[in-house]
């Protein structure tokens, strides 16, 4: 496809609009809607089959966030160590979050009584974050989105018949009104996330969303902003920024046509983005931790979801591994901002992973698996100047094979390139610790 001269743009702008979210690495995904007041998924408005009537008839009045402070979610987010955040605005149940003009199905009519989008970005930038919309392509309550394969009356043969009455062109104007107003009334907005294509059979596709004519309106608006990929647009260079592989870790860092691309995948706490009161598969701080370092290690970005409650506040367990994330990134966030892939000359250590910053040139082992005594550095030999430990700044001593004393005690099995590391034999007090 022809990359149409609206999308054109000079590769230094393109790096220029990257550069902070290609720094930062580290944003918080938050899903908010009526879902939360089931509190069983996001979904739950198509796994339980509901028509949109019923669903706002059980849910809609008793959406009353009296508790939500979207200053503590910044805070909350911040602490983590996390640069930027990005909010459903509207999800694929179609209620939107702020004072919208294209639908009533919004906040301010129900208990909440308000625009909910204006007060949380006031905070993001309050806070130093930058600022990001979710915005779904599906909606299950809009009367002139056809009812497909992911729509709740998917196998209702009454909503399938009136698909005859509904017009996809009213629905794409609707976005487009939608979008003009989120990325108009509240300043710079730096990131857009439109989710989900799924072309084919009882699908929908670019086609369905007028992709083209969606990303050609966000550019205009938001000249600056980053948009994600899932516009169905992917064989062109020019219909995304950045792949987004979900609740998925890439065995390396992605490639389009030959080339590494920016990438960041989005992650869960427990498998679910909407808030899930009695989901019992919540992720442990120490694996979190390790799920953003190995992201960082394949250059990509980690956007980390919390699923606020009903009332509006980060639940417990939510906040619990967001405070055990922040306490680690205090001590070792040199190894996570600015940073990407370490350069293919260095080899992962058993155990471990690696990240680089290309500017400070330096490497950063972040250590999975205490060892006893001893890490060894395959082929580093000459290429560390010194090492130490990130969190505390100490000072690590290291041998090569040539230097290292080979008394009768001991037996050298290191390669010959190979730097032989002495580590304390308990683990410093650090969830996963960093040798600088
Ligand atoms: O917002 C979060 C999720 O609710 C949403 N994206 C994240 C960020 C999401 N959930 N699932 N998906 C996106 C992909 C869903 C795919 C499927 Fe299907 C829906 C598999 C089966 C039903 C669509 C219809 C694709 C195949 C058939």
């Amino acid at each position: 496809t022809a990359t149409p001269d609206w999308a054109k743009e000079t590769p230094e702008h393109k790096a220029q609009r990257m550069a902070w979210w290609r720094h930062d690495r580290f944003g918080m995904f938050i899903h908010w809607g009526l879902y939360a007041v089931p509190a069983r998924h996001e979904w739950v408005q198509q796994h339980e089959q509901l028509s949109t009537e019923e669903y706002k008839a059980k849910y809609f009045d008793l959406f009353n966030p009296d508790l939500y402070n979207p200053k503590e979610w910044a805070a909350a987010a911040k602490q983590a160590g996390m640069k930027y955040i990005v909010l459903t605005a509207r999800h694929h149940e179609g209620f939107s979050l702020w004072d919208t003009k294209a639908s009533d199905y919004k906040a301010p009519n129900t208990p909440a009584a308000r625009d909910l989008i204006k007060p949380f970005v006031e905070a993001c930038r309050e806070a130093g974050l930058k600022v990001g919309f979710y915005y779904s392509l599906l909606d299950w309550h809009h009367p002139d989105f056809i009812v497909d394969g992911t729509h709740a009356l998917r196998n209702n043969e009454e909503a399938r018949a009136s698909n005859s009455k509904r017009d996809m062109n009213k629905y794409r104007q609707f976005m487009k009104d939608q979008v003009t107003e989120l990325l108009t009334n509240y300043g710079k907005i730096d990131l857009l996330f439109y989710d989900f294509s799924y072309p084919g059979k009882d699908g929908k596709g670019h086609e369905d969303w007028d992709s083209e004519g969606l990303l050609k309106l966000t550019r205009k608006l938001q000249p600056d902003i980053i948009v994600n990929d899932r516009l169905d647009l992917n064989d062109t260079e020019w219909g995304w920024d950045y792949k987004t592989p979900e609740q998925f870790m890439p065995n390396k860092w992605p490639e389009v046509n030959g080339k590494q691309v920016p990438w960041e995948t989005c992650q869960t706490f427990s498998g679910s983005w909407g808030y899930y009161r009695d989901e019992n598969t919540w992720k442990s701080t120490n694996q979190l931790i390790a799920m953003l370092i190995e992201t960082v290690s394949k250059g990509g970005n980690l956007l980390l979801n919390v699923g606020p409650t009903a009332r509006g506040y980060f639940d417990d367990r939510a906040m619990n591994r967001l405070e055990g994330m922040g306490q680690w990134m205090k001590y070792n966030s040199r190894s996570i901002y600015g940073c990407t892939a370490a350069p293919e000359e260095f080899q992962k250590p058993d155990n471990c992973f690696l990240t680089y910053n290309p500017e400070t040139k330096r490497l950063y082992v972040h250590v999975l698996q205490w060892p006893f005594k001893t890490l060894y550095l395959p082929g580093y030999k000459g290429k560390v100047k010194y090492a130490q430990f990130l969190h505390d700044g100490s000072e690590i001593k290291y041998t090569s094979r040539s230097s290292a004393a080979a008394g009768a005690h001991t037996t050298v099995t290191a390669g010959e390139g190979d730097l032989i590391v002495d580590l304390p034999v308990v683990k410093p007090n650090v969830e996963i610790p960093v040798i600088e």
